[in-house]
């Protein structure tokens, strides 16, 4: 599939930078640390062609803020080495300042509470200060971004684009839709949220939620990963701002404008994967095994708990595979200065310590844990020679190890994907096994059925997974954001309307 191009220059406004700066220890200088993510591979290639611009934060808090940005590597292969220093902008925000924004209001109150899970939200007026302010902070800099990106562009007639991503900035668009209005300068707005958007009864606990739905608001066109989100939100905007909505639409109208709201399932670099599975040497344990993969953020929303449980059932309901399965978990640190995921790392290591002990035999170990982040080869290799994908999330927004598990699914035959019915993905995944990570007998019920699916079943399942996969990848959902804006430049050169 060739690449999105979009017809007005796009800035790009996200939390974090598409790569980190670290301080280089030997030569005090600082250097730029690359990013992998798909969201990077697919979002890059369209700034920089676009000569667009990235506004974040970049990942370190400087002494001189003014201290210049380097430039990549000259042997940097990532998407985002051609993006020039000049064309990002970093928003640098005071440590106290930061940590209540982020760690207090992003992680601590919306992550769980739009994971529906409001008893682990706290809310706390002075997070909330901070978040409004840091908004305000990346609003301003995305103004001075587009500013300079319209004087650099003066003769262009085509409309810049700025994008915001995630629950970090629900807030900003507002100021930046404002101050271009005040400076009569034209841009369009849209707003990508990663994670759910709950049901009203969850949102509106949220003390200030009349400001978030005005923030979101405040773009022309708000994606989310699938419908459900979207209802959701149309919903309280009607309930708590008393909008006028369509829902069939999914039009919401709001202070004299109207803003689509639409289902964008972001997808993975499909290709990249295959190739990666393609390549990767064998890392499995033995070939005698049956492994049962689990790849996750060590997050209490990821249902890691639940699913070590549901292994063990399996063990005591079904003893025809004590020997001859493990469940390899890669849990990837995160958040390790929060306690609650403190806490639950300590409850894993537990868990996963007392089924070791209470199944190991002298030659086999039920459970092979990795607390750590594995390379991008190695988890291809793994995502190609497991036998199941147990993707458990109690909540997810979609879900990119369920996508990234099919991609790598190159050999004959091929393995099963089980997916909780409480993620994205498992909306979407029509032919994976859906598995409630609540019901721990059942999840132990549809493991055994994965493991001893025949191989027609599994091959059929499989090649639609790909299928699907490989047409819907990170790059048609680049497309279908910029088609939801109305600047997205089809082949034949004509712009495509909302
Ligand atoms: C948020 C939403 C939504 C994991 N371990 C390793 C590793 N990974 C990579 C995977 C995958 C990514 O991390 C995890 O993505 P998820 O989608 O599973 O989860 P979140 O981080 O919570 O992402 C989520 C997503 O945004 C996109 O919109 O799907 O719902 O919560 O890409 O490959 N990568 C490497 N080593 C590891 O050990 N190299």
């Amino acid at each position: 599939m060739s690449e999105a191009v979009s017809s007005g220059s796009m800035i790009v406004v996200s939390n974090r930078l598409p790569f980190v700066l670290k301080r280089n220890e030997a030569t005090g200088r600082l250097e730029r640390k690359a990013s992998a993510g798909g969201l990077v591979t697919a979002v890059a290639p369209v700034v920089i062609q676009g000569n667009g611009l990235w506004v974040g934060w970049p990942g370190i808090h400087l002494d001189d803020p003014n201290e210049p940005i380097p430039e990549s590597d000259p042997n940097d292969q990532t998407p985002t080495a051609g993006l020039l220093s000049k064309k990002v902008v970093a928003v640098h925000v005071e440590r106290g300042m930061f940590d209540s924004y982020y760690n207090g209001c992003c992680n601590g109150t919306f992550w769980p509470l739009f994971h529906s899970m409001p008893d682990r939200a706290v809310f706390s007026a002075e997070h909330w200060k901070n978040y409004y302010k840091v908004n305000q902070l990346f609003a301003e800099k995305t103004m001075s971004a587009l500013m300079s990106l319209i004087l650099e562009q003066k003769d262009s007639v085509a409309t810049p684009l700025v994008w915001i991503h995630d629950y970090h900035l629900m807030l900003a668009a507002n100021w930046v839709r404002q101050a271009a209005e005040e400076k009569d300068m034209r841009c369009k707005m849209g707003f990508f949220l990663h994670i759910p958007f709950p049901p009203w009864d969850i949102f509106r606990l949220f003390p200030w939620a009349d400001e978030i739905l005005q923030g979101m608001l405040g773009n022309d066109m708000v994606g989310f990963h699938i419908e459900d989100y979207c209802l959701n939100f149309v919903d309280c905007c009607q309930r708590r701002l008393g909008c006028r909505v369509d829902r069939k639409g999914m039009l919401v109208e709001h202070g004299g404008r109207t803003v689509r709201v639409r289902p964008l399932p972001i997808g993975i670099p499909f290709d990249r994967f295959v190739q990666l599975a393609e390549s990767a040497p064998r890392v499995m344990l033995t070939t005698n095994q049956k492994v049962v993969l689990g790849v996750d953020r060590l997050d209490y929303t990821k249902g890691l708990v639940h699913r070590l449980k549901a292994f063990e059932c399996l063990l005591e309901k079904y003893p025809e595979h004590l020997e001859k399965v493990t469940l390899l978990q890669i849990s990837v640190p995160s958040r390790t200065d929060v306690k609650e995921y403190q806490d639950l790392k300590e409850e894993m290591d537990q868990l996963v310590g007392r089924i070791n002990g209470r199944f190991t035999t002298y030659n086999w170990s039920p459970i092979r844990y990795i607390y750590g982040c594995v390379s991008q080869d190695e988890l291809a290799a793994f995502y190609r020679d497991a036998a199941v994908a147990f993707v458990t999330p109690l909540r997810d927004g979609m879900n990119l190890v369920a996508k990234e598990f099919v991609a790598c699914q190159i050999n004959e035959p091929p393995g099963v994907l089980v997916v909780s019915p409480f993620a994205g993905a498992g909306e979407m995944m029509h032919e994976a096994l859906i598995c409630n990570p609540y019901e721990i007998h059942q999840a132990a019920d549809v493991l055994h059925r994965a493991l001893t699916m025949p191989e027609d079943e599994r091959t059929l399942r499989m090649n639609y997974l790909r299928r699907r996969e490989k047409v819907h990848d990170v790059n048609y959902w680049m497309k279908s954001f910029l088609k939801a804006m109305g600047s997205l430049i089809e082949e034949d050169g004509d712009e495509v309307l909302p």
